[in-house]
């Protein structure tokens, strides 16, 4: 059968006709992925209203990719008082937040308990708050850094009140890749093992791959099976987040950014694959909000959400240090052509616009 007539049915593709998918012209790979899309949810994208918290920057790992950590590139340490962090949730609560995605980088000077006992102080004072919190970098970091297996730190996240888990730090899984580019990190294993702990807790978290460094087609393809494969057992991914490398302010010597071409057909291609994954999230902040609209027609259902403030990104070029005004991103997605559709942190429907 050929390969359009596979994927039009429905049939699950191999590795192998994956990497074939990229030498299909882009409308018809578009077209394809479009059509996945479509049967799941017509002409909804999917968005929340979230706050983004990045409370240190102060790392012990150094990825070559990464501009937001301090180091000689970056000479800006910071950590935020526990204060710093309510006040923060606290003065975004004006601008319908429902959700705080907290990711920290690998601080060895503040202990664990300022790790944990933050996210206990924003469920008392703010009980509705969905806590989107501790990638598994983070994980593996504090379980080797303070003595604990990774289910010890999955019981904290919990008792703490940790509600899911966001998807960064996966980069790429091809271990000579990921050791190029951030030697040192949680393996790719460990970082699957982890999400697997976490989805056999019955909660669920989302996948990242970062491409557009060093890594090649055939990467982000072993990337995506090997997200697929974990996902066949757990079913705990919510959305699978493809993140455009950003080459600014940071150690990777990266001359030629992707073009929009070969952007647009990772996210179709990675509708394709994933075919037991629910979302691909287009996240406007790496792709440009520009490029994220056009990825609603190839294959991408879900936009992320209004951020607030952004440091991980930016720091490295992204445009997107303040956030997108709500109003701004409901009339942005209409204009497209498309339906916006709040949703809550686990892809429950609230609003339709
Ligand atoms: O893990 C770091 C990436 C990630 C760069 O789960 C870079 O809903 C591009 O994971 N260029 C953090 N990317 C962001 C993240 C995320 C974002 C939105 C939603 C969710 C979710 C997760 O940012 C890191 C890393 O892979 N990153 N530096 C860079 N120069």
């Amino acid at each position: 059968m050929k390969l359009v007539e596979k994927v039009l049915n429905n049939l699950r593709v191999t590795k192998e006709e994956a990497i074939e998918l990229y030498e299909l012209d882009l409308f018809t790979l578009g077209e394809l992925a479009f059509k996945i899309r479509e049967k799941r949810y017509q002409k909804k994208t999917f968005f929340n209203t979230n706050l983004h918290i990045n409370p240190t920057n102060i790392c012990k790992d150094i990825c070559k990719f990464c501009a937001f950590s301090a180091n000689r590139k970056n000479p800006n340490p910071y950590t935020l008082t526990h204060d710093e962090i309510l006040k923060n949730i606290e003065n975004s609560l004006d601008q319908g937040i429902d959700e705080v995605h907290i990711v920290s980088a690998h601080n060895n000077l503040v202990g664990l308990d300022w790790y944990f006992e933050i996210f206990a102080k924003i469920k008392k004072n703010f009980n509705d708050l969905h806590i989107k919190a501790l990638t598994a970098a983070e994980i593996d970091f504090l379980a080797n850094e303070y003595n604990h297996s990774y289910d010890e730190i999955i019981d904290m996240m919990i008792e703490y009140g940790v509600d899911s888990m966001p998807g960064g730090g996966a980069e790429i899984f091809d271990e000579k890749i990921r050791d190029e580019i951030c030697k040192g990190k949680v393996s790719s294993n460990n970082w699957l093992k982890i999400h697997q702990l976490w989805h056999k807790r019955g909660r669920f978290s989302n996948v990242t791959m970062l491409f557009g460094h060093v890594e090649d087609r055939s990467h982000r393809i072993d990337h995506m099976i090997r997200v697929r494969d974990l996902q066949d057992i757990t079913g705990g991914f919510n959305a699978f987040i493809p993140l455009v490398y950003q080459t600014d302010n940071n150690y990777l010597k990266i001359k030629n950014s992707l073009s929009s071409q070969e952007i647009l057909k990772t996210i179709a291609i990675s509708r394709i694959v994933l075919d037991n994954i629910a979302h691909i999230k287009a996240y406007w902040v790496t792709s440009t909000i520009n490029l994220a609209l056009v990825a609603q027609n190839f294959g991408a259902d879900d936009l992320d959400g209004t951020i607030i403030k952004e440091s991980i990104n930016s720091a490295a070029g992204a445009k997107s240090a303040n956030g997108m005004k709500l109003r701004e991103f409901i009339s942005l997605i209409k204009d497209s052509g498309f339906i916006p559709t709040q949703r809550d942190s686990l892809y429950r429907e609230l609003k339709s616009y």
